[in-house]
């Protein structure tokens, strides 16, 4: 067993020998070798240089993607593109216990509509909290299309805290994007349908059937939407489509697109000409504005309707007041962006070829002056659009979203059916370059690119095909992110990413440095609500409580074993069982999973996670940890047995399968001294280095420090068995003792061989 300890230590000596083995042979082959010998062009090189990111370093941005059909949220760095983390939203994920524990369940169940589980989401536009109108990294709010839903992610922990159902809406697409302080955000329908939820015949369209905007009043304290704050502006149904906050001057308005202003209503299976027919046979459809300041205002005064139990500011109150405004814009147009400086919105037509720019102060002014050239069937006031309009250009067949460089002027606009993008000055009013993506683009997005300091540097095309890009995977492809390299005159394509989760509408992406997450949790936290759980339980305090028909475990996790290893109930009882992890250590999660049961917790350190089951059946379950979590990971085990209804309790009595006497113990606890010496060593080594300096290297230590307090508590108990004569017992806790032992070696070794890499000091 000693020889354990031993061989760990040769083996990192090993490594280091063949680390610099390893760098003789790189030196051996020359980049000119590679290049041949891989094909690669120089410009290949170039792009693989300014994308590499060599081990243990980090990328300058972390991009946050929807993930489409999944109902997540991407995570990823740029510009490496490598895949950090699937955030899980609106959708069960397993590796997270999302859906898998009652905490997070709780969070899935606020997203039920008319009380129905709905596990999938069609999320699609992720936004980062802002302050000051720049990004802060604290939350992430998303949409859900199919089930007009808003999620908030907590950037701290990047943990699903919150899903509200919109009370009004039957679909969504324009969120969600937030105010420059982050006080509000939005939600635009998309299909419109009566608020109501009962049956209202298609021919009442034009009466009954309405679109809409939600204002989501966010707290930020809190960290929670509050819904009962929250309200909606009732519009025509136009189907209303993507929307921004304005910001500088145009902050306190909001602005929403629409495609279907004609109102139609297909029904190819009737005879009638389709949706897609109607919904394109005007020349423009409608910009909408609304003054959300003063709607806000309107809302407190009480001027609502309440629908669903949901203030509602109807359309009749908007107009009389003044804060809802409309605007000719080109045909079928997608995308609405308010520039950097707030002082323009942009808006494309996929129908047309040309990107429209409104000047924020036209409007404005139209709108002081009263100045308008029409009002729509519902009595809205419409703008003269060439009035209001600072320039349109040519950029391309399909144009689609724009986002925004750090250089001024500058922006970049998808251009779907050519599949392009275009680089233009929206001032001047004219095209700078083009460069072309695989295939068919979507959504584009530049760094910090929605906030009023984009960082320029790269661009994203999110691509809606990916056509002959990567190695087949059978008739549905991975979905194709592209990284375009945007600080010089000309776009340079970098480097294609797969995405294998759904498609990504949008996403948005933040310096990394911005971003500040923990990496443990208070001790007993119920991660979902953010309050200490009242199941959490503390080392030696594990207990079970039967209540009723309903058994609680108070349980709790540590390298390596689960507390209790045996739990026993009867047929037909609900179980509960709550797990702390008790570790302080960075990255030591343990999972924990129960045959048969559904039930998969991910106990991150210091969170507290419950499954409940009902144990319907009389049997034999056992329970492990899922996470590879320590050298003896695969022992983290228990039974959970269910007794037949009616049988009497029996008395938790295993068989030995082994029977040890004194020489098994002398053996084991000389093998204990031996360790020890060797984890002194280990401890003089660090000790004599200045390890302090180095932030992990003191967390290693704190963690091997509690793993040698509990071998002392497992020495004291194996010689008081000694002492008594109870080879069994002393035996097994000598075998305890030089398990914590071997734990603290492992982490003393690491830190060791860290300061060993980094270059750490001795110190006298
Ligand atoms: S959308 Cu425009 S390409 Cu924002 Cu749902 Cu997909
Ligand atoms: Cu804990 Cu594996």
């Amino acid at each position: 067993m000693k020889s354990l300890v031993r061989t760990a230590l040769f083996t990192f000596a090993a490594a280091g020998v063949a680390v610099s083995a390893g760098g003789a042979a790189w030196s051996a082959e020359s980049l000119d070798d590679v290049m041949k010998r891989r094909g690669l062009t120089q410009k290949d090189v170039l792009a693989a240089a300014k994308t590499y990111v060599p081990t243990g370093k980090r990328d300058e941005f972390i991009a946050f993607s929807s993930g489409g059909q999944s109902g997540q949220v991407i995570v990823y760095g740029v510009p490496s593109m490598r895949i950090l983390k699937y955030i899980a939203v609106f959708t069960p994920e397993p590796w997270q216990g999302y859906g898998f524990d009652d905490e997070s369940k709780a969070v899935l169940a606020q997203g039920r509509i008319h009380g129905k589980d709905i596990l999938f989401g069609d999320t699609h536009h992720p936004a980062i909290s802002e302050t000051g109108g720049v990004y802060d990294g604290q939350y992430l709010f998303i949409n859900d299309k199919n089930n007009p839903r808003i999620a908030v992610i907590d950037l701290h922990d990047f943990e699903t805290k919150q899903i509200v159902a919109n009370p009004v809406m039957k679909s969504d697409h324009g969120g969600a994007f937030v105010t420059p302080d982050t006080e509000y955000v939005i939600e635009a329908s998309q299909y419109a349908a009566p608020f109501e939820n009962g049956y209202v015949p298609l021919s009442q369209f034009n009466e009954k059937y309405r679109g809409a905007v939600t204002y989501w009043k966010f707290n930020r304290e809190k960290g929670r939407i509050e819904p009962e704050n929250s309200f909606t502006v009732e519009l025509p149904p136009y189907s209303q489509d993507l929307s921004d906050f304005g910001k500088g001057p145009s902050d306190g308005w909001s602005f929403t697109n629409s495609f279907c202003s004609e109102r139609y209503v297909g029904g190819i299976e009737r005879g009638r000409p389709p949706f897609e027919a109607g919904c394109s046979q005007k020349d423009t459809d409608f910009l909408h504005m609304i003054n959300w300041r003063k709607a806000a205002e309107l809302f407190k005064a009480g001027k609502t309707t309440k629908i669903n139990g949901h203030d509602v500011i109807t359309i009749d109150t908007a107009v009389k007041e003044g804060v809802l405004f409309l605007i000719p814009e080109p045909k079928s147009p997608h995308g609405a962006d308010v520039s950097p400086d707030g002082r323009f919105i942009i808006v494309s037509g996929k129908l047309d070829s040309h990107t429209w720019v409104y000047s924020f102060e036209k409007i404005k002014a139209l709108i002081d002056a009263q100045d308008f050239a029409d009002r729509d069937p519902y009595g809205i006031p419409i703008l003269d659009l060439k009035k209001a309009l600072h320039t349109s250009v040519q950029v391309g067949l399909g144009p689609l979203h724009t986002q925004y460089d750090s250089k001024k002027c500058v922006a970049y606009t998808s251009i779907y059916v050519d599949s392009q993008v275009t680089k233009w000055d929206y001032c001047e009013g004219k095209v700078l370059d083009k460069i072309s993506i695989h295939y068919n683009i979507g959504h584009l997005m530049t760094m910090e690119g929605d906030s009023v300091t984009p960082q320029g540097k790269y661009l994203v095309s999110l691509n809606k095909l990916a056509i002959d890009r990567f190695n087949p995977v059978g008739p549905l492809h991975p979905q194709n992110h592209q990284l375009i390299d945007i600080s010089g005159d000309k776009m340079e394509l970098l480097y294609d990413m797969p995405l294998p989760l759904g498609e990504p509408h949008y996403a948005v992406a933040i310096s990394a440095d911005k971003l500040k997450p923990g990496i443990r949790y208070k001790s007993g936290w119920n991660s979902r609500n953010d309050e200490r759980s009242k199941y959490r339980t503390r080392p030696g305090k594990e207990k079970v409580v039967r209540e009723g028909n309903v058994v609680h475990v108070y349980g709790t996790t540590i390298r390596s074993h689960i507390t209790p290893e045996i739990i026993e109930v009867e047929e037909g009882d609900t179980v509960s069982i709550h797990l702390t992890n008790l570790e302080r250590a960075e990255d030591e999660t343990h999972g924990f999973a129960i045959y048969g049961t559904n039930v998969n917790l991910s106990l991150e350190p210091g969170k507290t996670a419950t499954g409940t089951f009902k144990a319907d059946r009389p049997g034999v379950f056992p329970y492990y940890c899922t996470e590879f979590c320590s050298a003896l990971h695969l022992e983290m085990q228990g039974y959970l047995l269910v007794r037949p209804k009616g049988m009497k309790e029996a008395a938790v009595e295993a068989t030995e399968g082994t029977v040890y006497g004194q020489a098994d113990y002398d053996k084991q606890h000389k093998t204990n001294l031996e360790t020890q010496a060797v984890i002194d060593s280990v401890v003089a080594f660090i000790t004599s280095h200045n390890y302090q300096d180095f932030k992990p290297v003191v967390a290693l230590v704190e963690d091997a420090t509690d793993q040698l307090g509990f071998a002392a508590d497992a020495r004291k108990k194996a010689e008081g068995f000694a002492a008594k004569k109870d080879w069994q017992n002393a035996t097994l806790w000598a075998g305890q003792w030089w398990q914590y032992q071997v734990k603290a070696a492992d982490i003393g070794l690491r830190a060791k061989t860290y300061l060993e890499q980094h270059g750490a000091k001795k110190i006298k």
